[in-house]
Order: C-alpha cells, then sequence, then structure tokens
C-alpha cells in the first residue's frame, strides 16, 4: 500500500497537489480540513465547535481528528492506499496514525513536505479568502495566528518522520505542475 503524508505549512499547496495525485496513484484523499469544513456544512456538534476553532486560527482537539481519521480508514478497507492532507498536525497525530495503521499492518511509505515562505502564504490564503469567502483565509490575523499555531504545534512533526528516515521536502513556489513534477519523481521511488 502507498501511504502518503502531505505536509507543510496553511497556504502550502497540500490540497491542491492531493487533487492530482489521487488521480495520477488512485490513492483514497484524506483532508481533515476538507472533513471538518463538511461537519461545519451539516451543521453537526463536532462541525459547531470545530468551526469556533478554526476561525480563529486554532487547531481543532486530536481526539476529534484523530477519530475522523480512524473512521475514514475503517470505511475504505479496499484502498490501495490514502493521502492524508492536513493530518498529521500534531506529534501525538503523528503517533495515533502510526498505531491507527499498524493495526492493520501498514504504515506510512514516505512525508512530502512543501517548503513555502509566509509572505507567498500569505498572499495565496487572502487570494483564496477574496475568491472563497472562507473565514479562516479572509483575515490577515486569522492567517498569522494560522502559522503561528504551524510553527509551534505542527513543524515538530517533520523531526518524527525525520527519525523513521521517511522525510523528504520539496520548494512548493513555481507552478502548480512543476511541484506536481516534484512530488511524483519522490512517490515514484515508494512503489
Ligand atoms: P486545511 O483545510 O488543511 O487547509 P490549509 O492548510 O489552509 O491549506 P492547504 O495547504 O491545503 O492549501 P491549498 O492547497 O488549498 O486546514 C484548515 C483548518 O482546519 C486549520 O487551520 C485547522 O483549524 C483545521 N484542521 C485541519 N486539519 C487539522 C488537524 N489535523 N488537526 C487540527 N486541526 C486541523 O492552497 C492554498 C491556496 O494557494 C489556494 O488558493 C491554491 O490555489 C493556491 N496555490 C496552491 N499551490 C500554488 C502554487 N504553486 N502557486 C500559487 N498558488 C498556489
Amino acid at each position: 500500500m502507498l501511504n502518503l503524508v502531505l505536509f507543510g505549512p496553511p497556504g502550502a499547496g497540500k490540497g491542491t497537489q492531493s487533487q492530482k495525485l489521487i488521480d495520477q496513484y488512485q490513492l483514497i484523499h484524506l483532508s481533515t480540513g476538507d472533513l471538518l469544513r463538511g461537519e461545519i456544512t451539516q451543521g453537526t456538534e463536532l462541525g459547531i465547535e470545530a468551526k469556533k476553532l478554526m476561525d480563529q486560527g486554532f487547531l481543532v482537539p486530536d481526539e476529534v481528528v484523530i477519530g475522523m481519521i480512524s473512521n475514514k480508514l475503517d470505511a475504505n478497507k479496499d484502498a490501495r492506499g490514502f493521502i492524508f492532507d492536513g493530518f498529521p498536525r500534531t506529534v501525538a497525530q503523528a503517533e495515533a496514525l502510526d498505531n491507527l495503521l499498524a493495526s492493520k499492518g501498514e504504515s506510512i511509505s514516505s512525508m512530502i513536505a512543501l517548503e513555502v515562505d509566509d509572505d507567498e502564504l500569505e498572499h495565496r490564503l487572502l487570494l483564496r479568502g477574496k475568491e472563497s469567502g472562507r473565514p479562516d483565509d479572509a483575515n490577515p490575523e486569522v492567517i498569522r495566528k494560522r502559522i503561528h499555531e504551524y510553527n509551534n504545534k505542527t513543524a515538530p512533526v517533520a523531526q518524527f518522520y525525520k527519525v523513521q528516515n521517511k522525510f523528504k521536502s520539496i520548494n512548493g513556489i513555481g507552478s502548480i505542475d512543476e511541484i506536481f513534477h516534484s512530488i511524483c519523481a519522490i512517490v515514484d521511488l515508494c512503489k
């Protein structure tokens, strides 16, 4: 099974590249951001609580996102593999993912980190905020809070995969196709 973690700060292009990767490798896309926005749209209790945090740029509690991923893994037992997009975002989430996969005799194949500087991230997210009206993209203060959360809580996840020799870093600035080709070059070595 091919199990990829797509990693990087908010706006690095994880969602954008995931869409192309699922077509290329026939993987199941698991985006915790999309799953949470789905809960918000449905107006579930989980969604109402998550929205309060997401709109301020905070992460949602670990147990909530780990539970969502666990359910999705169980629901896709015949998958050829998964792209984890925006998950794990804390070391506790990374440990939980390893345990969930190990219980199925699986593991992460590679973690691919998209490197993009803060000015470019802010520019991309504000642009998307204008086009999509996504509340967490509309306000520069919230965007900076998200980048701060990333530096504090998410960046240490890279070390977790470096220790396992699964960490690969690529330049996330350039055309979407150029970046896609760099990712595919790494993924093709994992197959
Ligand atoms: P996510 O939905 O994961 O969103 P993201 O990190 O903001 O975006 P991504 O990196 O996918 O950017 P994209 O490709 O869309 O998270 C949202 C929130 O949900 C979090 O802040 C948190 O509150 C919560 N959450 C999610 N997962 C969680 C977890 N595991 N634990 C706790 N909380 C969690 O690209 C952004 C923009 O850039 C797009 O407009 C795109 O068109 C553009 N773009 C992409 N590539 C480009 C390129 N090469 N050049 C120019 N523009 C580009």
